[in-house]
């Protein structure tokens, strides 16, 4: 590319990033857009599984895609003007999966490695090839490293607020190097307050093996005019340091360099202490960060006497150059107002929105999914049965147990009325036409309706109504009749005085033991004795009478407001009942069906009466020559 070899990153700088990290992705992506970068510094994601797709990013307020390519050589044929790689492989594959990309090291010139527990033999073995190549490693065991204005590597430079509150969206003049990733973000920050800020910070890791070193770096900046001034954090263990203090004696580093090696502590503990990187303890002397101190102070770095000094160390020397014209600060330009993620503002309360939905009766967003406020383990625990289901999920409140009882009665009354019901009917044509359970369970449930299961809500919106309005039963007949209005709960196509439904039986013999009061049961059997007395299929059926029983429920058990019972009436509850009950019978009878292998059914032509009467001379229109 056009980079010089010093500025491996600048802010038309691309790359891949190898392995599946969205989150870091999106974070280079947040940096860019905070920069003013024009394209994302992300061409495209390298994951070897699961296939090429797509994947989406916020790019400022919109979104923007980036493709996932399954190899390297394919992501490298389509995107020529990318030439690092932000390596996110695991410490197991990472040793392959950088061979591979070093293949392409006429294209892709730097490679950072983020993997820890690398083994030692691998990273060598990169470090020999990658140098072989003249390839830039940073890594392994690092989160890289942050070109302010330009580049950031993986997760460099922490959260966003951080990065704005470090002003890593523009350049400053100095430029560090650093172990730890959470040490650069500390001088990132020191950075921003004492001087201009970081032109490049790279964190070479932990590791006794890296990539790259102090001295790669600091030569980097060396070679760079417009990086002003060095900074080099070292620590206890290895001889590094001294490779920078050798360049400095020799005369290759000549800019102003501030430095500071961490781990003075280490000297007060007895025995050998490892810091938490692998390579921070010190094997001899000359390893501690006291020898390292005073051997760069030695060198005419400027070292402070003690860490805590660092800041302003930092800040003179920065001083030093602005007075000689060194550096000359640019004007501060405003921090990009990066859009907050919807979720992290909403955490943060600093947003609301109106909720689309509202729903009262299930959760499970917690721990234990709750029914009405009642954890599923209670449900268990307590036994409630699934009356107690329905009463929670349908009423939000438990009933007493009397009443669970009785809508487990009518679920289970209500199952099934045999395959000749015009709803089982509709399963079963369906099922033996080849549809699935849910298709031909629906089938049955569609005709469920005013005059078959569905008579629930209005029989008991009439018969209340009869009785609150004080109309005698006799009264309550003659009146539908005047309105030609069948009542609804009244009336069997095949059950009779003398051929009694004995599910209606069961429930009134329930009815009179357990509820507290049963007076619109009593008045329904008083409008019964007069319709059957009419006709003797005219009984009270099996909708009216659980229908009826079910207000008396609503009205008297205490549980419910009169508001609240006639509400339930209102908004269709009692023929949920029916059509829970039912669909046990329903999904019985497709299961049958399927089980018998029933061929498709075609209802026989003589058993339907065809008539085209009315159209066998049909109109003539227009002129029949
Ligand atoms: N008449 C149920 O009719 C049926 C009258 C009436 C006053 C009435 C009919 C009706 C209301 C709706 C209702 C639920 C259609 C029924 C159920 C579940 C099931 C089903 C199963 C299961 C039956 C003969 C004469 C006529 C009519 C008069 C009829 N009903 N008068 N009020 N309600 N009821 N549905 O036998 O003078 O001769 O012209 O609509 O409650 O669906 O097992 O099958 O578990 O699956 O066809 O139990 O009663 O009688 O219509 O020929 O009427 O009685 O005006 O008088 P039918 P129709 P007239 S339970």
């Amino acid at each position: 590319g056009s980079r010089p070899a010093y500025r491996p990153f600048d802010d038309a700088t691309r790359s891949f990033v190898f392995g599946l990290q969205p989150r870091a992705i999106q974070g280079m992506l947040d940096f860019d857009y905070s920069c003013g970068r024009k394209t994302p510094s992300v061409a495209a994601m390298i994951y070897p599984f699961g296939g090429h797709h797509i994947q989406k990013f916020y790019w400022g307020t919109r979104e923007t895609l980036l493709p996932v390519y399954t190899s390297i050589d394919e992501a490298v044929a389509k995107h020529p003007d990318v030439d690092v790689v932000v390596n996110f492989a695991s410490s197991r594959s990472v040793y392959s999966s950088t061979i591979d990309i070093l293949k392409f090291s006429s294209q892709i010139r730097s490679i950072a490695i983020i993997a820890e527990g690398v083994p030692e033999r691998h990273a060598r073995d990169l470090l020999y090839r990658a140098q072989e190549k003249g390839v830039l490693i940073i890594g392994p065991a690092t989160v890289g490293g942050i070109k302010p204005g330009c580049f950031r590597i993986g997760n460099s430079g922490g959260m966003m607020d951080n990065i704005i509150s470090s002003k890593l969206y523009r350049a400053g003049s100095v430029g560090y190097v650093s172990k730890s990733g959470g040490m650069s973000n500390e001088l990132n920050n020191i950075l921003s307050l004492v001087t201009n800020g970081t032109y490049e910070g790279i964190a070479i890791g932990g590791d006794r093996y890296p990539g790259s070193t102090f001295i790669d770096h600091l030569l980097r900046y060396e070679a760079d005019p417009n990086c002003k001034m060095l900074v080099l954090l070292g620590e206890v263990g290895g001889v590094e340091e001294y490779r920078v203090i050798e360049a400095v004696k020799s005369g290759r580093i000549t800019k102003p360099i501030v430095a500071w090696a961490i781990g003075t502590c280490a000297k007060m503990f007895d025995t050998e202490v490892q810091f938490g990187h692998a390579g921070s303890m010190a094997d001899s002397e000359m390893e501690t960060a006291d020898a390292k101190n005073s051997a760069m102070r030695a060198a005419g770095f400027v070292v402070p006497a003690t860490f805590e000094e660092l800041p302003k160390a930092l800040k003179d020397t920065y001083d030093g150059l602005v007075s000689k014209g060194v550096i000359v600060p640019k004007a501060e330009m405003d921090p990009p107002v990066i859009p907050m993620d919807y979720k992290w503002a909403q955490e943060l309360g600093l947003i609301r929105k109106p909720a689309a939905f509202i729903s009262t009766i299930s959760d499970e967003r917690g721990q234990e999914l709750l029914y009405a406020g009642m954890r599923i383990s209670d449900v268990f625990k307590e036994d409630i049965g699934v009356g107690g289901v329905v009463s929670l999920l349908w009423f939000k409140r438990r009933l007493p147990p009397w009443a669970t009882k009785f809508i487990e009665m009518v679920l289970m009354l209500t199952a099934d009325h045999g395959p000749a019901v015009s709803g089982a009917m509709n399963t079963i044509v369906a099922s033996r036409a080849g549809k699935d359970l849910i298709s031909s369970l629906a089938s049955g449930l569609l005709t469920i309706g005013s005059r078959f299961g569905g008579a629930l809500d209005e029989a008991a919106s009439m018969f209340s109504q009869a009785r609150d309005t004080g109309l005698t039963p006799r009264e309550f007949v003659d009146n539908s009749r005047k309105a030609n209005k069948l009542i609804s709960g009244i009336g069997h196509k095949i059950k009779s005085v003398n051929n009694p439904d004995l599910r209606v039986e069961l429930v009134k013999e329930y009815v009179r033991k357990h509820f507290p009061s049963h007076s619109l049961l009593d008045y329904a059997l008083a409008v019964e004795k007069v319709t059957t007395a009419k006709k003797d299929t005219l009984i009270l059926n099996v909708d009216g009478c659980i229908a009826v029983c079910f207000v008396d429920l609503l009205r008297d058990s205490g549980a419910f407001t009169p508001e609240e019972a006639d509400e339930y009436i209102k908004i269709g509850t009692l023929n949920g009942l029916f059509v829970l009950g039912r669909s046990i019978g329903f999904i019985g009878h497709h299961l049958d069906q399927k089980r018998l292998r029933a061929p498709l059914y075609r209802h026989p032509a003589d058993d339907i009466f065809i008539n085209m009467a009315d159209v066998s001379q049909p109109r003539v229109l227009g002129r029949v020559q």
